[in-house]
């Protein structure tokens, strides 16, 4: 597992320690004020050995919303809880992307007032907030053009925000399901502007918000998650296999830090992209690919020898096991993870 320690250099800017990373893991545990905690930071800190944390999802703005307590990344109280989580990072020798997030119609107006949700079409989530059981997901209103001009607009000023708030980079939430993952699958983008109706226009918004970003703050400290798979919050349409080819190849002549797969368990088999969400994304991206989804150490380190990923990305098991690194390093057994573990901040 030696590969696993190895440093990597994203770029000129940006070298990590070691081959791991930790998954965006939501919480639920900032403040009412969606400020992160001193318990968060003392959270991220115990896991700075780390070769880079991606922070749990973090909303850009207040109708990116779908659950009780995420964090944000939009007020001055908020940029100023993440400055003490990003130093006690950096104090303990880590680095920490902050993860950009608008849920689109996964929103819910509970959390933000009004009484309408943003997506790219009107085609509602079936069912209801995961533990509220009253807040039935709303059918969402189809963004206008100069609403998605704001949201770029937004996206850019948050990963300002992140830097601001001592963020090393950022990883564009573009994955599960959310507001950018909307526009990229058929069952959930049936518009029939630009914005909509085949791959290049299904790709524009992703994309735009993309180049903002790096408008914003740089390539070198943009990353970006993607679900080419349907699994979560959203429906499988063979169609979204050429969104995807037609997205990866724009994203092949660009710099970014790293691609991230966005999956639960990448031993999934999918149809339409002929074998799991890793095996896709590598055939159709030559640069630095993070893969993750149900990996051990062995099986992470066998698969990043075999050239399928460049780094791993681990979730559970570092909610189990906060000393993750220095375990696997000494051969020590790991403690199995469990849902009860969600209950607090370890
Ligand atoms: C997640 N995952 C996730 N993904 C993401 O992009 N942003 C997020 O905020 C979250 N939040 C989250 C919370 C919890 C409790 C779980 C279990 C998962 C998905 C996560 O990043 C990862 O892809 C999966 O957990 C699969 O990796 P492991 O856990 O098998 O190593
Ligand atoms: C209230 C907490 C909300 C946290 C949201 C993040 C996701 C939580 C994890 C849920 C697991 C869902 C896994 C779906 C995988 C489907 C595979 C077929």
């Amino acid at each position: 597992m030696e590969n696993l320690f190895q440093p990597l250099a994203l770029n000129s800017s940006i070298t990590l320690k070691n081959r791991i990373l930790m998954a965006p893991l939501t919480r639920c545990m900032a403040d009412d004020e969606l400020v992160p905690t001193q318990a968060m930071a003392d959270y991220y800190a115990r896991r700075a050995e780390i070769g880079l944390i991606i922070s749990e999802a973090t909303i850009i703005r207040p109708d990116g919303q779908g659950y009780p307590n995420t964090p944000g990344l939009y007020t001055p109280a908020q940029i100023a809880g993440w400055r003490n989580v990003t130093d006690k990072v950096h104090d303990n020798g880590g680095k920490i992307f902050a993860q950009l997030w608008h849920t689109g119609r996964v929103a819910h107006p509970h959390f933000f007032g009004g009484d309408f949700v943003l997506a790219p079409s009107a085609l509602g989530v079936e069912g209801t907030v995961p533990r509220m059981r009253e807040l039935t997901y709303l059918e969402p209103k189809p963004a206008s053009k100069e609403e998605i001009e704001e949201l770029i607009a937004d996206y850019a000023q948050a990963a300002i925000n992140a830097l601001e708030a001592g963020f090393d980079g950022v990883e564009i939430h573009g994955a599960n399901g959310y507001l950018i993952d909307q526009f990229l699958h058929y069952s959930s983008n049936v518009r029939e502007d630009e914005f909509g109706g085949n791959p290049e226009n299904m790709a524009r918004f992703p994309l735009a918000v993309v180049d903002a970003v790096v408008k914003a703050i740089g390539e070198d400290r943009t990353a970006l998650r993607l679900s080419p798979g349907a699994y979560f919050n959203i429906d499988a349409d063979a169609r979204d296999r050429e969104v995807f080819d037609y997205l990866l190849g724009e994203l092949e002549t660009r710099n970014l830090a790293f691609l991230h797969v966005g999956v639960f368990d990448d031993q999934m088999e999918f149809d339409y992209l002929g074998g799991t969400a890793s095996e896709y994304m590598r055939s159709r991206y030559s640069k630095t690919l993070v893969g993750v989804g149900g990996f051990t150490p062995e099986s992470g380190s066998q698969a990043i020898a075999s050239g399928k990923f460049d780094l791993l990305a681990i979730g559970r098991p570092l909610i189990a096991n906060p000393d993750y690194v220095a375990k696997v390093r000494a051969g020590e057994a790991l403690t199995e993870y469990s849902d009860t573990m969600l209950a607090e901040l370890v």
